[in-house]
């Protein structure tokens, strides 16, 4: 089951950089956006040097065989999350614009004044203010599923809100903060035994777990390529056909037709419908490798890395005087380890740790309500991914006690 660590860390050019002379990087800052592998690198570079065209435009050979290869990447990447057709995947940006995709297609057709959408107290601001938005414009209802103290989701409360018929659901599957991995299945189900669609962002799962979309039931699912392995600049809305057909276009433009004339338009076919202009192509090309890399190492076998490491890492952290961490144990949660530094702005001690090459991220991670539900502004936050070594938690652990010296 374990991870070839050393053969995997080669694949990772920028984990040999050094960002001060002498200091090698160790970055834990994968939730962010994670490193990316030479196999990816060298997709998109192969694609721009031997294959550069537009898409679905072209009857040339280079146009097909970039379409081609487009399209290739969307069957992979259909297959990596199980969809029952690529034309379920639809290629967007990131998370943020799968979900607001959702918000504004499927939210303004289907939602009017008083409707309830659930959400939870873990949620992303990608997850909350498309939501904001459309509350303010329809007057749709918000309610939210709470966090208890240990950093779980409250299903006794989704219960009793369920009552009151909820027209959607939409949860994270793994909170960027807490690390807790939701019982999305049981949360689906339950959404759906009352009659709510239900949209999962999964920013943050599908780069770490298995994720299986005939096994979740989810109706909408969302991720980016660039949190796994991938490129910036491309993400995917999974979509169950019936809903994807029912609902109007997203953007409008080149591609995302099927005909037409000065006064009106007849709207492509999936996924084209939702794909409006140009898009990332040599992205999607870098997405395809990104799940074949990922699927060639093992996804099973990178959650079982990842525990590892994170146990190992909450374990060590816990015993650091004055370190207050935040979210479930190890067995509930991925490879976020978010805490506090009693007396120490957590800016600081991220930046203190940048002098030693170490990489966290400080701030409320997107993650403003859930900070302010547990009374603090901000966390500093150590991600871990596959390419990430025990060694390099105990550099952290000892950036940590140096900070504590700094600050007395
Ligand atoms: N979280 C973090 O440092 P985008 O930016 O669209 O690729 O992903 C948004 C997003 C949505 N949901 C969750 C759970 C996320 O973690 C993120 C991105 C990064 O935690 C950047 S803020």
């Amino acid at each position: 089951m374990t991870l070839d660590i050393e053969k995997i860390r080669k694949d990772f050019p920028i984990l040999e950089r050094e960002t001060r002379p002498g200091v090698r990087v160790t970055y834990l800052d994968s939730t962010a956006t994670s490193q990316k592998p030479v196999q990816v690198i060298e997709a998109m570079n192969d694609y721009y040097r031997r294959s550069n065209a537009n898409i679905h435009r072209g009857v040339h050979t280079l146009a097909e065989e970039a379409t081609s290869m487009y399209e290739s990447a969307r069957e992979k990447i259909a297959k990596f999350i199980n969809a029952s057709s690529s034309r379920e995947v639809i290629y967007t940006r990131n998370t943020t614009e799968s979900i607001n995709l959702i918000a504004y297609s499927w939210g303004r057709a289907n939602l009017k004044t008083g409707d309830l959408v659930i959400l939870t107290e873990m949620e992303h601001h990608s997850n909350l203010v498309p939501w904001h938005m459309l509350q303010a414009e329809r007057g749709i209802e918000l309610e939210f599923i709470p966090v208890t103290e240990d950093g779980l989701l409250d299903l006794e409360t989704y219960k009793t809100l369920l009552d009151r018929r909820p027209k959607l659901v939409s949860f994270t599957h793994m909170s960027n903060v807490l690390g807790t991995i939701n019982p999305a299945a049981e949360i689906i189900r339950m959404g759906h035994e009352v009659g709510a669609v239900v949209l999962v962002d999964g920013a943050q799962s599908v780069p770490h777990l298995k994720v299986d979309m005939q096994t979740l039931d989810a109706d909408f699912y969302a991720f980016s390529a660039h949190k796994m392995c991938g490129p910036t600049g491309i993400g995917a809305l999974y979509g169950k056909t019936v809903l994807l057909e029912s609902m109007p276009p997203f953007l409008g433009g080149g591609d995302m037709i099927k005909e037409v004339k000065l006064r009106s338009f007849r709207p492509n076919t999936l996924p084209h419908k939702f794909e409006a202009g140009t898009p990332a192509i040599a992205e999607a090309v870098g997405f395809g490798a990104a799940v074949d890399y990922l699927s060639t190492v093992g996804m099973e076998r990178i959650a079982a890395h990842e525990h590892e490491v994170t146990e190992y890492a909450l374990d060590r952290l816990e015993e650091i005087p004055g370190v207050k961490l935040f979210g479930p144990s190890a067995d509930k949660k991925g490879g976020v380890a978010a805490f506090t530094l009693e007396g120490v702005h957590p800016h600081d001690v991220a930046q203190i740790l940048d002098q030693d090459g170490i990489a966290v991220r400080a701030g409320h991670h997107c993650a403003q309500p859930l900070h302010e539900k547990f009374g603090i502004p901000a966390t500093s936050r150590a991600s871990f991914y596959l390419y990430n070594t025990k060694e390099e938690v105990d550099l952290l652990v000892s950036g940590i006690y140096k900070v504590k010296e700094m600050f007395g």
